[in-house]
């Protein structure tokens, strides 16, 4: 029997590629006995590219305006509804490359894995193209990162091609908006969910613009915050971090006191009596801060237990 699939496919004005792409998922799928269940079009376009998809056969999904990340995230969802064998989320632009499609979902359907992901840098030569020195490092940053938070031996942050169980697109929950490829990873992991990373070419745009390789400095400044969220860092030090400005305003606090002989009047005088006060506001904002994080991470879990 065919294994049944869902695709999700995000697009931000690809009229140029839009089609070719579902005509050739929808040969791939013939030659691999992989019956088409849905085609989700995740869409942010300003140009023709709903009504191509339409006419296609593929259901339009709105992206939300809101970047890659929600849309693919919307898609992956409503593709819940048609109970896929394998939910594949792949890149729209043309730069992936869509015969390896069976190598993205074989892992899932011979149960090897339950998310599959792409690098482009596992081996040599997949990338079609000169990569920029710049982005490479940045990637470089990521992949450093996610290895610490997941335990894997990762090589790559974010390839544009993944095929996941459906399972695991039930259980996705996302904190920010760019950050889904990594999220997506680090999420299937902390719920106990099996990942691969294949090798996976990555072929050079034709048309429209990069949004996102393009600024690749940036991005991993937006993700850095996202992802020290999610490893659940910023308790460890924010609670340190508010305890210790707490103590070097009752440290200004002596100081001043034991200056000025503890008269009051001339402790408010002094600049560094507002500094006490200074120190001390931000050290109980640390504090609590770093507590109500802690209490809406507790919910969650509580949340996702019931659920
Ligand atoms: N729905 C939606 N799709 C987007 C958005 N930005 C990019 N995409 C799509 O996501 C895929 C990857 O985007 P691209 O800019 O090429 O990213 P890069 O190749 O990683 O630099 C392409 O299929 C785009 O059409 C967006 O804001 N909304
Ligand atoms: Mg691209």
């Amino acid at each position: 029997m065919a294994s049944k699939i869902t695709f999700v496919l995000p697009t931000r004005d690809e009229e140029k590629t839009i089609g070719a792409v579902i005509n050739e998922l929808k040969t791939e799928c013939a030659h691999n006995n992989l019956e088409i269940q849905q085609i989700i079009v995740a869409d942010d376009s300003k140009d023709r590219t709903r009504e191509i998809a339409k006419e296609l056969g593929a259901t339009i999904v709105i992206g939300g305006g809101q970047g890659l990340g929600q849309a693919v995230y919307r898609g992956l969802k409503a593709s819940l509804r048609f109970e896929a064998d394998v939910v594949v989320s792949l890149d729209t632009d043309g730069q992936v490359d869509l015969s390896e499609l069976p190598r993205f979902v074989n892992p899932i359907l011979k149960d090897r894995a339950d998310l599959v992901v792409g690098s482009r840098f596992k081996d040599k030569g997949l990338v079609g193209y000169d990569y920029p020195f710049i982005n490479r490092s940045g990637i470089r940053i990521l992949v450093f990162i996610l290895r610490k938070l997941t335990g894997l031996p990762l090589t790559d942050s974010h390839g544009g091609f993944r095929a996941m169980r459906s399972d695991v697109v039930k259980e996705l929950e996302l904190i920010g908006t760019h950050t889904y490829v990594q999220e997506c990873v680090i999420d299937a992991v902390e719920k106990g969910f099996r990942v691969e990373e294949i090798a996976s070419v990555w072929n050079k745009r034709n048309h429209g613009k990069s949004r996102i390789v393009r600024s690749i400095p940036k991005y991993v400044f937006y993700t850095l915050p996202i992802l020290i969220l999610r490893a659940g860092q910023h308790i460890r030090f924010l609670y340190p971090l508010g305890m210790f400005f707490i103590f070097l305003s009752l440290l200004d606090f002596v100081i001043v006191g034991f200056e000025t002989s503890l008269n009051l009047r001339e402790m408010f005088d002094r600049q560094s009596f507002h500094l006490i006060l200074l120190l001390f506001m931000i050290g109980l904002n640390l504090f609590f801060f770093g507590f109500t994080i802690e209490l809406l991470g507790n919910i969650k879990r509580k949340m996702s237990v019931r659920s």
